[in-house]
């Protein structure tokens, strides 16, 4: 079924039926990394399940999340204010755009630098942040292997002294300086008159982006709310479950690398008419003076580069001052 409908902005759309995201199995891992590739391919998005992120790692950082989330506004806003890491309500970026969440960002290489006096919190962060980090890697690591990429020749800058069978890919995730970020959301239930089937307006928590970063690992508390776009103007609902996997998805950075191979698709978040939602979704990111170019073997005679190399560091100011929806990747194509 596809509905039509029209969003504040008066824009036109079509929201599609729920889209089942492939569920791969991570502990098949020849199977697993065709399955990753293709979906990278066709997608841009999956989940994974028997990720071996431990479930009680998992409880405890979103039961600490909840428990920040529940506090008065200003006791939140002593975590200081989201730009660069913080608090945050309503406001996104820096360039005016809204939605319904609050969100609290977090950088992932400790100590922390913004003002949560739990020890708790610190303990459950770090925690969730060091398993994340690995399943990032290990994703990583197979779909590289899986697209053949050899690392000997390849220059990315990366001061990490992880072992070589390691790809350049989360050899740059694992540098001490890595650029990676944790962001909690809470997208508070819109109440009666909040409609995300599409008979009236969508009520949006996270307008329409994609993520700058290499990987996003997102979890959710099995409330729906993500869609994605992989047609223009035609947003597919993603269907939350099953309640332990991780949503996967490609970053600008990723699509950069493979030359285009791997999409990094539009997604946003509705919020819900009676549940609200709450997400944690980790940004897997290289270190700002990291080059961002085509992985070796990816471009050839036949298929050029399609984008012209730069820093993280530039892409991520390119992304930083422009408005939430805008593309950036085409700053960086070549003619
Ligand atoms: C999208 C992905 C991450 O949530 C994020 C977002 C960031 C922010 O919320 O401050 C951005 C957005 C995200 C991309 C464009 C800029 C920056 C809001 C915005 C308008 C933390 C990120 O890294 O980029």
């Amino acid at each position: 079924m596809v509905v039509i409908s029209q969003n504040p902005t008066m824009k036109i759309e079509k929201i599609r039926d729920d889209i089942d995201l492939p569920i791969i199995d991570l502990s098949d891992r020849s199977e697993a990394s065709k399955q990753m590739v293709r979906a990278c391919e066709e997608y841009g998005f999956f989940k994974v399940i028997n990720h071996g992120v431990p479930q009680e790692i998992i409880s405890q950082v979103e039961e600490e999340a909840r428990s920040f989330f529940s506090k008065p506004g200003p006791e939140k806003q002593r975590a200081g204010p989201p730009n660069p890491f913080g608090y945050g309500c309503k406001n996104i970026g820096l360039k005016g755009d809204v939605g319904e969440v609050e969100y609290l960002i977090l950088q992932t290489n400790s100590p922390f630098i913004i003002s949560i006096d739990s020890n708790k919190f610190r303990c459950a962060v770090n925690a969730y942040v060091e398993a994340v980090r690995k399943l990032a890697c290990e994703i990583l690591d197979m779909i590289m292997e899986e697209l053949g990429v050899s690392d000997s020749n390849t220059n990315t800058n990366s001061n990490s002294n992880s072992s070589s069978s390691s790809s350049v890919l989360s050899r740059l995730i694992r540098d001490s300086e890595g650029d990676s970020i944790l962001r909690f959301n809470h997208y508070p239930a819109a109440g009666a008159g909040g409609d995300v089937t599409g008979a009236s307006a969508t009520k949006i928590g996270f307008g329409e982006h994609t993520d700058p970063q290499i990987l996003t690992l997102l979890r959710s508390n099995g409330v729906e709310g993500l869609q994605i776009s992989l047609e223009d103007g035609v947003w597919v609902p993603v269907n939350p479950h099953p309640d332990s996997a991780f949503c996967v998805n490609v970053g600008d950075v990723l699509q950069v690398m493979t030359n285009g191979r791997f999409l990094s698709v539009r997604h946003r978040v509705a919020v819900q008419s009676y549940k609200s939602r709450m997400s944690t979704a980790y940004f897997a990111a290289p270190p700002l003076h990291a080059t961002i170019s085509c992985l070796p073997g990816v471009a050839t005679a036949e298929k050029p580069p399609l984008f012209r190399s730069f820093s993280w560091g530039e892409y991520k100011q390119a992304a930083y001052t422009r408005r939430l929806g805008e593309s950036r990747l085409n700053l960086f194509t070549l003619p």
